[in-house]
């Protein structure tokens, strides 16, 4: 099985980026989008600025003062959130940037990640190619620049897309995962805030790199379990959390990490049986039937599988996703041939209706 490629789109200098399209002439200034708090007229902070305002130590975060203070004797421009007017600007793009994913999913207004691992072939000069020829069609038919990470997985493609901004592309292949990350401060990671940093630099932890090579069971102990074991793959680059799409949100859906790599029927049944409990749970409270049925299998070189049944009719009933878990888990052992890492259960296609008539009947024969 091939390793996935995955890319990390994030726009440059969002809102004032899209200052600079409906007002072209701002393109040489400094450029700044604040929010402004109202009590004095300088009073707020700095949502995001343009580069030339960076320059100039003006960026996210900055008091509002601050930044007109270091913009002193410039032709700075000062401007309120937009952010309709971003959203607007959001919702063209990233139906653009979509058409070039097998999967897509947006995580905030100005970013996303594309699974492109079938549209590239498995080939990261493919995929850098491709990133090219994205960056340019937005730039031609949209007027926007934005920098791309691509990686192996999530994780890798986010740091990638942060090491070289604006209108940056840097790809990082899978062998060399452990180079790119280990010389980079361990804030770079998501989850690694100013405390849990002061934390790792009182562990002579500092670099990536350093807290890789750190002793896990010495990670466990001091962050507790999640963490610590989060932690040390995160450092290695490991990360298998797959591109989901946005539609994928109506569903409900459970992913655990097995006791041992496996391929025993038995033990990949225990584990999703906890998870059917999960899912089910959420179901009821949602008071939802269920018409798909899906399984995710996580391998252990980290690729992702997935089957999915399609029952007859809408249904609630826990025993028929036990039965179809269990069916689609005997075939796909049979499909595949590593072992598995970890597993997951899903269900989709929610109806409402399925559920009032089943308690309508459990009513009747209840009386
Ligand atoms: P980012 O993508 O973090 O920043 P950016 O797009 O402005 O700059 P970069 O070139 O580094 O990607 O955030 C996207 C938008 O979110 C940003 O344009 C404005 C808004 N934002 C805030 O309002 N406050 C903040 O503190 C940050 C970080 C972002
Ligand atoms: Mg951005």
């Amino acid at each position: 099985m091939q390793t996935r490629v995955i890319m990390l789109v994030d726009l440059d200098y969002f809102f004032a980026q899209c200052e600079e399209l409906r007002n072209p002439a701002f393109k040489d200034k400094p450029v700044v989008v604040g929010m402004y708090s109202g009590r004095t007229e300088d009073s707020g902070a700095v949502s995001t600025a343009n580069y030339v305002a960076r320059k100039y130590g003006v960026k996210s975060g900055v008091p509002l003062f601050l930044a007109k203070k270091r913009l002193e004797g410039t032709e700075a421009v000062f401007l309120p959130v937009d952010y309709a007017f971003y959203e607007q600007v959001s919702d063209k793009i990233m139906p653009a940037l979509r058409g070039f994913a097998d999967a897509f999913e947006q995580v905030g207004i100005d970013e996303a990640y594309l699974d492109v691992t079938q549209k590239v072939q498995g080939s990261f000069e493919a995929a850098a190619v491709l990133a090219q020829k994205i960056k340019g069609d937005v730039r031609n038919q949209h007027g926007l620049t934005f920098s791309v990470g691509v990686g192996p997985n999530k994780l890798v493609a986010k740091i990638a897309c942060d090491s070289q901004k604006p209108d940056g592309l840097t790809v990082v292949k899978p062998g060399e995962v452990a180079f790119f990350l280990s010389p980079l401060p361990v804030d770079r990671l998501i989850g690694v805030g100013r405390k849990t940093a002061a934390k790792m630099e009182s562990l002579r932890i500092r670099t990536i790199g350093d807290l890789a090579r750190f002793d896990v069971q010495r990670l466990v102990e001091v962050f507790g379990k999640n963490l610590g074991v989060y932690f040390h793959n995160a450092a290695s680059g490991v990360d298998d959390e797959p591109v989901q799409e946005a539609g994928e949100a109506e569903s409900i859906s459970r992913i655990a990490t097995l006791k041992e790599n496996t391929r025993d029927l038995a033990l990949i049944l225990e584990k999703t049986s906890q998870l059917i409990e999960d899912v089910c749970k959420e179901l009821a409270e949602r008071k939802l039937g269920f018409k798909q049925v899906g399984i995710i299998a996580i391998m252990t070189d980290l690729s992702v599988h997935s089957r999915s049944q399609t029952l007859e009719k809408a249904v609630s009933d826990v025993e028929v996703l036990r039965e179809t878990v269990r069916e689609l888990f005997e075939k796909f052992l049979v499909e595949s041939e590593l072992e598995i890492r970890r597993v997951g259960v899903k269900i989709s296609h929610f109806t409402k209706e399925e559920v009032e008539q089943k308690q309508l009947t459990s009513f009747f024969q209840s009386t």
